[in-house]
């Protein structure tokens, strides 16, 4: 029987770590099968869900078995690193997104903007571009932003360009996160902890770059990990990004996740056009006219072919 609900803040694999309301935390395992319907997951209970919690047979203090989740709002996948078809659920029940990237140190990802938009967009959940390290750009890098800024603010997604090391911006970040469940994400070495600990220094034990376990290096984070705010709300921080593959989505989520693309579909001759050379594609006529970003159709070309490689039905089936 349950006997208490809270949200699940870190998982370990087998163990998770779970919240609830008046600030207890306990140790819990998953008692009973949770499947995503269609999918084979890595793993069937992610940061950020609902659970109903049951005491540990044992009775032991602050330990218990999941054994109700409530249904999710959303939540985001990631292509399994380790098994190929399988999907890891990264996050559940997310308000905001927010890449973190840079156009300097490191330079800037070609691609990854558009990957990590559609991670999010399939159940719409409102995402953030945040460029960091402003202090380093030259005349040339702002340039780049602003071209950057115009493609993605003119189809709704929110940028923003801030300096971890100068400053600035912060506030306006502490405005975009305050008592939302921001799911945080970006390469390494964007300035993600240093953004972090200049938004809520409370948190920099916890998420900083200097590891509070050996006292030096880099803490890496190998698993998504969610962090209550000071000022309401919470982050979840999540592992360094290398690449994002979608072998979880079929061709038509592609094009029906590009927003600006699928809006423009609506006007394409068949109704299930891919976008490529189809005669009547109205999304095709848009960029040729320069209506429609070029970068983001390249991109999107990019990955709809990856999709179409990849074995689909090695994951989508019933399992
Ligand atoms: N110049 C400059 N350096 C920054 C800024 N933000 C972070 N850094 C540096 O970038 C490096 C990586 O930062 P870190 O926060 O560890 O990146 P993470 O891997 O994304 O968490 C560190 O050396 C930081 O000092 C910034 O706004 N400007
Ligand atoms: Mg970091
Ligand atoms: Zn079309």
């Amino acid at each position: 029987m349950v006997i208490r609900y809270g949200t699940v803040t870190r998982s370990t694999g087998s163990w998770y770590e779970v919240l609830f309301e008046n600030g207890d935390i306990w140790s819990c395992r998953v008692k009973g099968k949770f499947r995503l319907e269609g999918m084979r997951t890595t793993n069937p209970i992610a940061v950020g869900d609902r659970v109903g919690i049951e005491e540990d047979e044992e009775g032991d203090e602050n330990t218990g078995r999941i054994t109700e989740l409530v249904a999710r709002t959303n939540y985001v996948l990631r292509q399994s690193p380790r098994k190929k078809h399988e999907v890891h659920i990264l996050a559940a029940n997310v308000d905001l997104a927010i890449l973190v990237t840079t156009i300097v140190e490191p330079m800037l990802k070609q691609g990854l903007i558009d990957r990590f938009l559609l991670s999010t967009e399939p159940y719409d959940i409102p995402t953030a571009i945040v460029f960091n390290k402003a202090d380093l750009y030259s005349e040339h890098d702002l340039m780049v932003y602003a071209a950057l800024e115009d493609i993605y603010t003119s189809i709704g997604y929110t940028v923003l360009l801030v300096s971890a090391e100068k400053g600035h911006g912060i506030e306006e970040l502490r405005d975009m996160i305050k008592d939302k469940t921001t799911l945080i994400g970006g390469q390494s070495g964007v300035g993600k902890s240093s953004l972090l600990n200049a938004v809520a220094p409370e948190l920099a034990a916890r998420v900083g770059g200097l590891s509070y376990r050996s006292g030096k290096g880099v803490h890496t984070t190998t698993f998504a990990e969610m962090h209550p705010l000071p000022f309401g709300g919470s982050l979840i921080d999540t592992p360094g990004i290398k690449t994002l593959g979608f072998n979880f989505l079929k061709e038509t989520e592609v094009t029906d996740n590009f927003r600006e693309f699928f809006a423009l579909s609506q006007n394409c001759r068949f109704n299930n056009c891919l976008h490529r050379e189809e005669p009547g594609c109205a999304v095709k006529k848009a960029v040729d006219a320069g209506e429609a970003s070029e970068l983001r159709y390249i991109n999107y070309l990019t990955i709809l072919q990856e999709v179409e490689d990849q074995n689909y039905w090695e994951i989508h089936r019933d399992v």
